[in-house]
Order: C-alpha cells, then sequence, then structure tokens
C-alpha cells in the first residue's frame, strides 16, 4: 500500500517563508489523510496499487466507477503533495535560479527567469479556490504552465486538458498557507520562490525529456 514519504528536510527548514507549524499539519494532517483514505478506497483492490503514486495517475480514469472518485480526490493529493515536498528545500540552500538544461528551456520558452516568475506567480494566485500551479513538460515536450482545480495534475491523462509531465509543483490550497499569511496568497507565493530546489527541478527536467 501506498505510504507518507518523510519530508527531505526538518519541519522548520523552510522557516522563514514557510512556518514550521504549516509544514507539521501539512504534512501530519493533511497529507497523511490523503494517504490513509488512498488506501482505504484500495482495500479489496490491491492489484491496482502501483510502486510509484506517480503511476496510478495515467491510470485514473478507468477505475472501477465504485472506487474512481476517492482514488482519483486522495491519489492525487498523494502525488501532488509528495511532489510539493520535493520541489523545496532548506531555507539556507535553496531558492536562487534554475540552471542547466531547464534554465535554459526556460528562458528559450518564457523569455526569461523573470518572465517564467510572472507567469507561474500569475496562475497560482489567479487559481479560483482550492488548486495548484504547474511548471510541466506537455505533450510537445515543450514547458509550459497551468492552473488546476482541487486534486487535478497533469499526469491524469483522461481526465485533464494540460497532460503532460511536471517539473515543478506549488500549493494554493489555503491550508499550505494560511497560519502565516491568511489571505494573502501573493505573498506566499513570493515567499515559495526562495525555497524552490532547482537542482531536483533541473534533475527531473532531464529526466522527463528522456
Ligand atoms: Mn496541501
Amino acid at each position: 500500500m501506498y505510504t507518507l514519504p518523510d519530508l527531505p528536510y526538518e519541519f522548520g527548514a523552510l522557516e522563514p517563508y514557510i512556518d514550521e507549524q504549516t509544514v507539521r499539519i501539512h504534512h501530519g494532517k493533511h497529507h497523511s489523510t490523503y494517504v490513509t483514505k488512498l488506501n482505504d478506497a484500495l482495500k479489496g483492490h490491491e492489484g491496482l496499487v502501483t510502486a510509484d503514486i506517480a503511476d496510478l495517475m495515467p491510470k485514473i480514469a478507468s477505475l472501477p466507477a465504485d472506487i474512481r472518485t476517492a482514488v482519483r480526490n486522495n491519489g492525487a493529493q498523494h502525488y501532488n503533495h509528495s511532489l510539493y515536498w520535493e520541489c523545496m528545500g532548506p531555507a539556507a540552500q535553496a531558492g536562487g535560479e534554475p540552471i542547466g538544461e531547464l534554465a535554459l528551456a526556460i528562458n528559450s520558452t518564457f523569455g526569461d527567469f523573470a518572465k517564467f516568475k510572472e507567469h507561474l506567480a500569475k496562475a497560482a494566485v489567479g487559481c479560483f479556490g482550492s488548486g495548484w500551479a504547474w511548471l510541466y513538460l506537455d505533450k510537445e515536450g515543450k514547458l509550459a504552465i497551468c492552473a488546476t482545480s482541487n486534486e487535478a495534475n497533469p499526469l491524469m491523462k483522461g481526465i485533464v486538458e494540460n497532460v503532460g509531465k511536471p517539473i515543478l509543483v506549488v500549493d494554493v490550497w489555503e491550508h499550505a498557507y494560511y497560519l502565516k499569511y491568511q489571505n494573502r496568497r501573493p505573498d506566499y507565493v513570493d515567499a515559495w520562490w526562495s525555497l524552490v530546489d532547482w537542482k531536483a527541478a533541473a534533475e527531473r527536467f532531464a529526466k522527463a525529456k528522456g
């Protein structure tokens, strides 16, 4: 069955941009509950469990109808959160600018890093209600940005329009920022840039390119 991944850093490592209490609740309560509910939904359907949660995403549209909604909601949220944690690093080491081939691709697709940041921030801040903002490699192998509502992600073939391979994601559900930022989602998104692990992002980009 699926398990809650340990954070790749201490709970307080994202301070001062994301506070320790938010990370503890977000990981230990929200993310953890999605994993529990996903496993509950898959009881009696153990053959559907994949080694990597990412591999379950393209299969959701064809799951048995009686478990599809529960697996879709909780499975996608498990995948999204697992990636969200990996997109960030300890504040002391993270942030800065993209590196390597990813930096070149960002510049050629969006103009420069500043314009890319504007695009992604606009998607994140403009996402109505709960959701996620993504940098992903689209079907043509080009970088693209989108926002998705609730649990949706670009791996959910047959469900979402913006199909592709995620490179970066920012969680814009209120539980990701409300304790520190309340209604100020733009401030949270602005702070999030200081936590991006560009080395990990560059590795995901290289893998996605194949
Ligand atoms: Mn969340």
